[in-house]
Parts: C-alpha cells; structure tokens; sequence
C-alpha cells in the first residue's frame, strides 16, 4: 500500500534520497532532514498509513515493529545508554506535517523535560 503523493513513500521507493540507518522488510529509518538533535532519525513503516492510530488499529504487528526499530536505532546511534526520546506527532493539533506515520528518535544531549 503506497501513495503517490507521499514523501515517505517516495523515500522507501527510492524516488527522493534519504540517508538510511536501518532497514528492514518492513520498516525504515533515516536522518531527518532538519535535524533537531545531534540523533534525529525518522522511523516508519514502509508501508503507508497516515498517523499512528491508523498504522495501529490496522496492524499492529507491524506497530510493533516499527517499534522496535526504533530502539535498534537508539541503539545503533550510541544514545540508548544516556537516554533518548521517541516522538510521534498526531494529526494537525498534534504538529504532524508529513501525513504517513513516523516516529522521531532524538538523542545526543540533554533534551529537557516536555511535561512540568
Ligand atoms: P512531523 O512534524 O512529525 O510530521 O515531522 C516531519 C519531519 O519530516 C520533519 O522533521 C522534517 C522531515 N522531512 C520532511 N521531508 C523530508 C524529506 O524529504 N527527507 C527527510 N529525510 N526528512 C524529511
């Protein structure tokens, strides 16, 4: 399940470069285009649902996935030890502006406290 429109899916097809970090049958990761964090790597499914409660009511096998993906990244990246944050914007109150789900994995410093 593709969508022509998608910049993400043109990623995954290979039609608009990325720089990948990981990849598998089913899930990519690669640095994000304006980096936000000395880690910042966008984690998604390959295949296209357009935010998180759309990938998880319809597999969430592959949320799962996804999700461990991102930890492997974590890892990968050396931040797992210091901590690091996943981050999945949802929806427009939300802040998301690329409408196939992807969760951010920051790391590499101190990144503050969201929530007081
Ligand atoms: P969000 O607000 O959660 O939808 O964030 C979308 C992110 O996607 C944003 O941090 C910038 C990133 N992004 C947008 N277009 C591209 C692209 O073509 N390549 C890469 N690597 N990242 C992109």
């Amino acid at each position: 399940m593709t969508d022509t429109d998608c910049i993400f899916c043109k990623i995954v097809a290979g039609d608009i470069p990325s720089t990948k970090v990981l990849e598998t049958d089913r899930v990519l990761a690669f640095r994000d285009l304006h980096p936000k964090a000395p880690t910042h790597v966008l984690v998604i499914p390959k295949e296209h649902y357009r935010d998180t409660a759309a990938l998880a009511a319809a597999d969430p096998e592959l949320a799962g996935a996804v999700l461990h993906a991102a930890a492997e990244v974590a890892a990968a990246e050396g931040v797992a030890e210091d901590g690091w944050r996943l981050l999945a914007n949802t929806g427009a109150n939300g802040g998301q502006e690329v409408f196939h789900v992807h969760f951010h994995v920051f790391g590499g410093k101190p990144l503050g406290r969201m929530l007081s």
